[in-house]
């Protein structure tokens, strides 16, 4: 028997965009063989090597549909002001009209697919159904690889469950009429003319974080643009840390970080549960439990290297979709950083003949790969809990060439909270729009919070003390202070290890630090700076608060704080206020 709301649902939409046939995704390996079969022929895929990349496929996008659009991300609650100042608001009567007439027809000589997934762990109570009406192959293949998708997703459906609707059409990947809008109180995203990432896997940032964030707020719970990760030490001692950084700001590679020989050497382990999103909620035991939505990994391609990020180069070997990077005569892949010496010719991104000489970039720097979580080295044994790992630490981040030092803590809750509600990052590729312009990234939520991020504060500070003493510690961290060349100050990568050691003390009440008026700093000493080759003088840049800046920016940020009106936490201007009285006159 089927599921009467779901065949309706799917009737409407065929007698809207006219497909010539519609197709029910299983799932089955069967089914993925033969839909990449179908797209090589026609063109939309090239296969790799399969020698050195079994099973994998090369993509390239439209040149104009290359990131997510955030001036065409819109939030159709029925109020403008339930979206808030930090989304685009439309009127969702309005909206639902203009995309009706788009979708009208714009199936025609196309096949709908109906891709069920899952996203969330097999049979946890925090696992939640979808649906992705699309008429994009390619966008079937990467929610099969990003999501649980197919009979799964239907078994757990039933005949009468509940899910959450997407309908996405490629159109003409005309950007004048490029919208991805999203409908909180129907549970329904419609995204339209582009088949980018966040913008056209409808299970990833518009389900799983946008509509997620409106359902979490009213069941209490969080759904956050972090990773997650296992830390054990050499006393077998586990620690479950979530971070939260935008985009392109290191997720994937902290989640999947390999520790130096020496941290390997003594008994520490790195595993990796999630590299983007969280859902987070409490356990019976009161404790904050994290699950990863997800099931595959849309990884930043640039800067993945043998020496950066050896775990993402071993997941993405097989199996993997590969979007915008370089295409190389052998049927293999390249991208800035992959190697140190690059291909001396290949195709580039759009297709062009390329070598070094050519004083562009051969992949597009927001270049991605899709493959499996499950074949990561680095893969937490945990990750499929259905009741999620217990989360100890929560830690904010952002990519700031001044101002931020290496690593701080939250003297509690509210701090924290403010600590994210104020984080500010220089922009990257991973969204259209001016690349290094500082704007504020409260959380890293900004594209992604489903409502007022006034009310999003206000929920963080109840969860906090709903939860009390067991919350997780709340800390922060800027791995891309430069000096004065704009050389990095900190090397990264496998070296945030020093970092990671510190919070997993700090989490049990152990660790050094001394009170500064941002928060609790490490000591010279607990970070290891001249294990890592620091110099005393770089460290003790990297470690810095000038005042003078800090005064600054909390000026600014009363500045930012305005714009939320009376939906914002009066205890965040409390913290602002306390900050600039620690800073002193
Ligand atoms: P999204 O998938 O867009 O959410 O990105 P992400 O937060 O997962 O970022 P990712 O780990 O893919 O890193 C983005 C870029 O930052 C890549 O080019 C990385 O090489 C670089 N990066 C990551 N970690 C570090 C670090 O510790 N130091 C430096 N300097 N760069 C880093
Ligand atoms: C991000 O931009 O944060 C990503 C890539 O993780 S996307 O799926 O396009 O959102
Ligand atoms: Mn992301």
């Amino acid at each position: 028997m089927g599921h009467r709301r779901l065949e309706a649902w799917v009737e409407e939409v065929r007698r809207l965009t006219e497909p010539d046939h519609v197709y029910w995704c299983d799932g089955s390996q069967a089914e993925i063989d033969r839909l990449y079969g179908e797209m090589v022929a026609d063109g939309t895929l090239i296969r790799l090597n399969p020698e050195k990349h079994p099973n994998s496929y090369y993509f390239r996008s439209d040149v104009n549909d290359v990131a997510r659009v955030e001036q065409r991300t819109f939030i159709c609650s029925r109020l403008e002001s339930d979206a808030g100042p930090t989304n685009n608001w439309a009127d969702p009567a309005q909206m639902h009209a203009t995309l009706e007439g788009l979708f009208r027809g714009c199936m025609r000589g196309r096949t709908l697919y109906v891709v069920p997934y899952l996203m969330g762990p097999p049979g946890s109570p925090m696992a939640k159904v979808g649906i992705e009406l699309t008429d994009s192959p390619y966008v079937v293949a990467s929610m099969r690889t990003m999501t649980r998708m197919g009979a799964m997703a239907l078994d757990e459906l039933g005949t009468d469950g509940d899910f959450s609707r997407g309908l996405h059409s490629t159109g003409h990947l005309d950007p004048a009429v490029r919208y991805i809008s999203h409908f909180p109180d129907e549970n329904l995203v419609m995204s339209f003319s582009s088949n980018y990432g966040g913008n056209a896997l409808l299970g990833k940032k518009c389900f799983a974080l946008r509509l997620a964030s409106v359902v979490a707020r009213k069941e209490g719970w969080l759904a956050e643009h972090m990773l997650i990760l296992g830390l054990t030490d050499p006393q077998g001692r586990k620690t479950f840390i979530a971070a939260a950084f935008p985009s392109a700001c290191g997720k994937t590679n902290l989640a999947m970080l390999v520790p130096s020989d020496k941290y390997l050497a003594a008994g520490w382990k790195v595993e990796t549960v999630g590299d983007d999103i969280a859902w987070l909620k409490f356990g019976a035991d009161g404790r904050l439990y994290g699950v990863n939505p997800e099931a595959g990994f849309f990884g930043v391609a640039p800067g993945t290297s043998e020496e950066t990020n050896p775990n993402a180069l071993a997941a993405c070997r097989v199996n993997t979709i590969f979007t915008n990077v370089a295409l190389c005569e052998d049927g293999t892949v390249w991208w800035e950083g992959l190697t140190d010496v690059p291909p001396s010719h290949c195709l580039d991104w759009k297709g062009q003949p390329w070598t070094p000489g050519s004083g562009t970039k051969a992949a597009h720097p927001n270049s991605r790969f899709t493959a499996p979580a499950s074949q990561c080295p680095s893969i937490s044994p945990d990750w499929e809990k259905p009741e999620g790992v217990p989360i100890s630490a929560i830690v904010f981040g952002g990519r700031r060439s001044t101002t931020v030092p290496l690593v701080f803590e939250a003297f509690n809750w509210q701090h924290g909270t403010y600590l994210g509600a104020t984080m500010s990052s220089e922009k990257t590729a991973a969204a259209v729009g001016d690349v290094g312009e500082l704007r504020h990234d409260p959380m890293a939520m900004l594209p992604f919070c489903g409502y007022h991020m006034g009310d999003y504060w206000r929920h963080w500070l109840d969860v906090g003390k709903r939860g009390g003493d067991r919350m997780p510690r709340i800390f922060h961290v800027n791995w891309f202070r430069k000096d004065a060349d704009g050389g990095y100050l900190w090397p990264g990568y496998g070296d945030n290890m020093h970092v990671l050691e510190w919070i997993a003390a700090r989490c049990r009440g152990e660790g050094d630090y001394v009170d500064s008026p941002i928060g609790r700093v490490t000591t010279p000493d607990a970070i290891g700076f001249r294990e890592v080759g620091v110099s005393e003088a770089d460290a003790k840049e990297l470690m810095s608060v000038d005042r003078d800046e800090w005064r600054a920016d909390v000026f600014e940020r009363e500045v930012f704080f305005r714009k939320f009106g009376d939906r914002l936490p009066q205890e965040l201007r409390e913290e602002n206020d306390a900050l600039l009285e620690r800073l002193g006159e």
